[in-house]
């Protein structure tokens, strides 16, 4: 007698049928849920199967992800509800020319949530859409990594509020029109969350919630293929724990990395998750993506399954909170940046290489490397965009490809040594003040600290400074997608040297592009004979001429080159209308002469000065000078 092969279509519809039953013993199954059940299920289940195959408790695990989602969605607040039905019925909301993007710590910025909360009328007056508060849980003092040390999801940090005032907040932005975006730091967390003292206790099911060792046999093996992420912290990828083994640690030592080839993690770090969703979070960033799925033999950074276990992820929350998009923090090669970008990934992404080569040409008064980008790397899946910025809380690292610049006969390594000269203030001439983040002697690496205004020439007094934070803005705001702010640059804020004084901080340099909100800055923003005073009258005119816009909308964008290496070229196009824009990378004056436009009509409208241009006349760009200007194809 033959016994039947199990098809697989059985096996599906087990799974199916078990997922069903968790998910009603934790409470009704409501028909929008099932709607969106049936719509995503078949997908999440594949893409368990393909990352949990092998695991006898598959399936278990499989129907408690179902089972928290439909548990979410029955105690998701019915205002979210209905914003998830508006998200529905405009997909494509954060492709708007109104979006803008601001960025700050909470602390830092407002002193705790209720100071952030008197900041709104700000936020509104500056034409915020979008606010990424950075990391506010609870997180051990001095060993926070500014908050990227979780120690709880479900808990804000008791210096800076509860869970009450945030939910509160996130409604009251909403209000005010501006999307609460929050980071879910998934790859690690902090060594005092209550799964790593379970861990360090010898509790078998969270020791399987990390990646420990007995010794160093395994860490020495996977070390043969990693890469060194915060060696000043501690060299390779693991630390040693007091009783001998070692765990996985790719940022530093307190942040542990979790296992994500165990389906328990993943089943409950989508709880933490669901529960950040259910708090009106609108936008979760998703931090450090390229590190979540580790393999003997690779350099475990954005393997396949990293993708699997981010799609699983969005199609958990497609079904338990639909109008939550996720943003993609990868700051590696190009190539795997845009990876993560799609409709079932991840809608939005950090464009890091856009944000280094604006710095690059600024330094080298060269465009060609970023112009090149621009035409090769800026494409995207249609209903995805990147996030555009000048800078961030985090360094900036040279993540262009070598090559890329060897086309343009750059060297690559020799390249990015000459950026870290310069924006560390070490080339002669130089008009940077930045600090160096994360050197390793070892392979030559580096990355760089500092506000925009320190590393525009500001501090340093160079006469080009704040024409280069408004070029650099200008650019930003321009290239479609969400531009985003990092709340004092708009006031020219400088860097703050007193983290040296600081035991907890010392050993981290990002925090010298991480002061306080410069109040006196804020107060001299109307004042123009102050450069926060300019700097904030040019770029709130940006800003206001941004929003009125429509051609900045999407995230599509042709290129448009000129004769002169310094001048970076691109058109944004909407219907028969063309929004060509020039910026001059250089301390030169550049003449764009009248046969280079020839492709345009001859009338224009320059829209930051609001007036007309006679292109038979050519353009003149002053030194780090731009134009937006309004025409048509000829
Ligand atoms: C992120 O950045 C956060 O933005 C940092 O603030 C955190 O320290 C870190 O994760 C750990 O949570 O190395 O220097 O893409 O470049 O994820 C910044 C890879 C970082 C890393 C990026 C990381």
């Amino acid at each position: 007698m033959t016994i039947p092969a199990v098809r697989p279509v059985d096996v599906f519809d087990e799974d199916r049928a078990a997922a069903l039953a968790a998910a009603s013993t934790s409470g009704r199954v409501d028909d929008d849920f099932l709607e969106r059940f049936d719509a995503h299920f078949p997908r999440l289940h594949g893409l368990f199967t393909r990352l949990y195959g092998a695991r006898p408790d598959r399936r278990e695990q499989l129907a408690q992800v179902v089972a928290t989602a439909s548990a979410s969605w029955n105690t998701r607040p019915l205002d979210l509800k209905v914003h998830d039905r508006q998200r529905r019925s405009d997909p494509d909301w954060f492709q708007s020319e109104r979006m803008l993007g601001g960025v700050c710590y909470v602390d830092r910025f407002g002193g705790n949530l209720a100071g952030i909360r008197e900041q709104i009328p700000y936020f509104r007056e500056l034409g915020l859409t979008y606010l990424h508060l950075l990391p506010l849980f609870d997180s051990p003092d001095g060993e926070s990594d500014g908050g990227y040390a979780v120690s709880s999801y479900r808990r804000v940090n008791p210096s800076l509020g509860t869970m009450t005032q945030l939910a509160d907040l996130a409604a009251e932005l909403r209000l005010a029109g501006i999307s609460l975006v929050l980071d879910f730091v998934f790859n690690h967390t902090s060594d005092q969350h209550d799964w790593a003292q379970r861990a360090l206790a010898g509790d078998p099911e969270f020791e399987d919630f990390y990646l420990i060792f007995p010794d160093r046999k395994m860490p020495d093996a996977y070390e043969r293929t990693t890469r060194e992420v915060f060696p000043d912290d501690h060299p390779g990828s693991f630390v040693a724990l007091e009783d001998g083994r070692w765990v996985w640690a790719t940022f530093h030592r307190y942040q542990w990395d979790l296992n994500y080839a165990n389906p328990a993690v993943f089943r409950a770090m989508a709880g933490e998750m669901l529960f950040l969703a259910n708090q009106g979070v609108e936008v979760l960033r998703m931090d450090a993506v390229a590190f979540i799925w580790k393999q003997l033999g690779t350099s475990c950074e954005s393997l396949p399954e990293a993708h699997l276990v981010l799609q699983a992820f969005h199609a958990v929350l497609a079904m338990a909170a639909p109008g939550v998009v996720f943003k993609s923090e990868a700051i590696v090669h190009p190539d795997e940046v845009v990876s993560y970008v799609s409709p079932e990934e991840c809608r939005l992404s950090y464009n890091p290489l856009q944000m280094a080569l604006t710095w690059e040409a600024l330094a080298t008064r060269d465009a060609r490397l970023l112009q090149q980008a621009l035409e090769r790397r800026h494409a995207l899946p249609a209903g995805t965009a990147w996030v555009t910025y000048v800078r961030s809380h985090d360094d900036i690292g040279w993540t262009f490809a070598d090559e890329d610049a060897a086309e343009l006969g750059i060297d690559g390594r020799g390249h990015r040594e000459f950026l870290n000269r310069f924006y560390t203030g070490r080339h002669e001439g130089a008009f940077a003040r930045g600090v160096a983040f994360q050197q390793n002697p070892t392979s030559g690496d580096a990355r760089v600290a500092g506000t925009t205004a320190s590393l525009a020439g500001i501090e340093a007094g160079d006469p080009g400074g704040e024409d280069r934070v408004v070029l650099a803005h200008a650019i930003a705001l321009s290239t479609g997608g969400v531009p985003l702010l990092y709340l004092g640059d708009e006031v020219a804020q400088l860097n703050d040297y007193s983290y040296a004084d600081d035991p907890g901080r010392r050993g981290d340099s990002r925090w010298v592009h991480r002061g306080n909100r410069p109040r006196d800055q804020y107060a001299r923003r109307g004042d123009t004979s102050t450069p926060a005073g300019r700097v904030f009258e040019r770029l709130t005119k940006l800003i206001s001429v941004r929003r009125a816009t429509p051609e900045f909308a999407g995230n599509s964008l042709s290129t448009f080159r000129t004769p002169h290496a310094s001048v970076l070229g691109y058109q944004r196009i909407a219907g028969d209308s063309v929004v060509l824009v020039l910026a001059n990378v250089s301390d030169a004056e550049v003449q764009i002469d009248p046969m280079t436009l020839s492709g345009l009509m001859r009338t224009a409208r320059d829209l930051v000065r609001n007036a007309d241009v006679d292109l038979n006349e050519g353009i003149v760009l002053r030194p780090h000078g731009f134009v937006w200007l309004r025409t048509r194809s000829a």
